[in-house]
């Protein structure tokens, strides 16, 4: 098998690119370990920056995201009952919509589908050769056969899990990172949103995020300790408390039902430097981590796209190699920036185990400072909605 570039990964990183290249007319092949099913059953991100939002109507892919996606002009901060509105149309000029990352990447499936594009499902043993030189090659298992597939560059978008990082030389990587004492436990339920905006909830008891898909299907997070395990929780330990951290008339009136997911994610702030090793290039999760607090990861993602697939274009059909030399430093820097921000909105809004009382106070006061000043809703506003690319 032969193509200008494959990608390892069919998860968004490696759909969005592929999708990109090809409507460039660069060839591509996608090798995904799992099945479509489960690629598509994974419940994950929920708000797409106006920078995704361009991308995906520049990929061709957005209209039933511009059907059923629900732009969303701000968000909530609580702190118990203290409510404070960050209006992002108001302080930036732009909203954030809401379309959740399981929509995002069945439209990738359904284009890159029309367009023909081989996704090779259920591969296993992928290893990428000879990636620091002018001939790369994969190799690896596809319905029980062993196959070579030769490139001209590779795209690591496998994910925080996959082979491509660890493909670089540990020499020649260096990974940042900062693990979370505590993990997000998600449900999503068919129930009316507890609120028309998001509202990420700073409480006595600890964290909560109400979010949603649409306008019956609700999706909730509360921090848990990373020592519980999903059946620890039944869906009235969960309803109790979210109730205990979000404001008390909003928890008043909340709409509970069944769980049709539950799921615990760890957090992590995690970055791997460089992002390139000859002609692999690592997309995405493969590259960085950041806790979905800032709601970046599936935007992150989406701008290193961005930087990639037109350095690749410039590669192959013009061969003009600047944008690949400098992708690595300049996805580096929105990256740190969005590192910055996730973390930010981390300590901020979550108690930390053994915690002081000042810890708890300054949580407090960055709220009311957030309630009283503009300026510092502006900033938040302007990295919630996603930095310029
Ligand atoms: P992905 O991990 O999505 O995709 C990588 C793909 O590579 C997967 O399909 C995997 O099967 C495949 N793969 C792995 N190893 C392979 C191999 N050796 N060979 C072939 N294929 C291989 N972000 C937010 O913004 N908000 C959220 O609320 C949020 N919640 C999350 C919850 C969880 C549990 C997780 C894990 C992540 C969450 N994220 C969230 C982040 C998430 O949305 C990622 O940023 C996004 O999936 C990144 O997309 P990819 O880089 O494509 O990586
Ligand atoms: C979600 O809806 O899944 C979601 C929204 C915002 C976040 C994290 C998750 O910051």
């Amino acid at each position: 098998m032969k193509t200008q570039v494959a990608i390892i990964g069919g998860g968004p990183s490696g759909l969005l690119l592929s999708q990109m290249l090809n409507k460039a007319g660069v060839e591509t092949v996608i090798l995904e370990r799992a099945t479509r099913f489960h690629v598509l059953a994974r419940i994950r991100a929920g708000v797409l920056e106006a920078g995704t939002v361009e991308m995906l109507r520049a990929a061709g892919v957005a209209d039933r995201m511009e059907q059923e996606g629900t732009p969303h002009s701000g968000c909530y901060l609580t702190d118990d009952d203290l409510m404070v509105h960050i209006n992002f149309q108001e302080l930036t000029g732009k909203p954030v919509m809401v379309y959740g990352q399981t929509e995002v990447t069945a439209d990738l499936f359904e284009a890159q589908d029309a367009m023909g594009t081989p996704i090779l499902h259920e591969v296993s043993d992928v290893v990428i050769h000879n990636a620091d030189s002018s001939a790369p090659h994969v190799t690896f298992t596809h319905k029980g056969t062993a196959k070579r597939l030769d490139c001209a560059y590779v795209a690591g978008c496998d994910g925080f899990h996959g082979v491509s990082r660890q493909t670089i030389p540990a020499a020649k990587r260096r990974a940042f990172e900062r693990v979370y004492p505590f993990g997000w436990l998600g449900i999503l339920s068919r129930t009316k949103p507890a609120h028309e905006e998001l509202i990420y909830a700073n409480s006595a008891n600890g964290f909560a995020l109400a979010s949603m898909r649409s306008d019956t299907l609700s999706r909730y997070y509360v921090q848990v300790p990373l020592t519980d395990r999903v059946q620890d929780w039944s869906d009235a330990r969960f309803w109790g408390k979210l109730r205990s951290c979000l404001p008390g008339d909003i928890a008043a009136d909340m709409e509970t039902g069944p769980s049709i997911e539950k799921s615990i994610a760890p957090l992590r702030s995690f970055v791997n430097e460089p992002l390139r090793w000859g002609r692999l290039f690592l997309v995405g999760d493969a590259t960085h981590i950041v806790p979905p607090t800032g709601a970046k990861g599936l935007n992150l993602a989406v701008s290193d796209v961005y930087y990639l697939h037109s350095a690749l274009i410039d590669a192959l059909t013009k061969g003009d190699e600047s944008g690949i030399d400098a992708y690595s430093e300049r996805a580096l820097t929105r990256i740190w920036k969005a590192m910055r921000f996730s973390w930010q909105m981390t300590t901020m809004l979550h108690q930390f185990e053994g915690e002081d009382s000042f810890a708890a106070q300054m949580r407090k006061a960055t709220l009311r400072h957030l309630s009283q000043s503009e300026t510092a809703r502006r900033e938040l506003a302007e990295n919630y909605i996603g930095l310029p690319f």
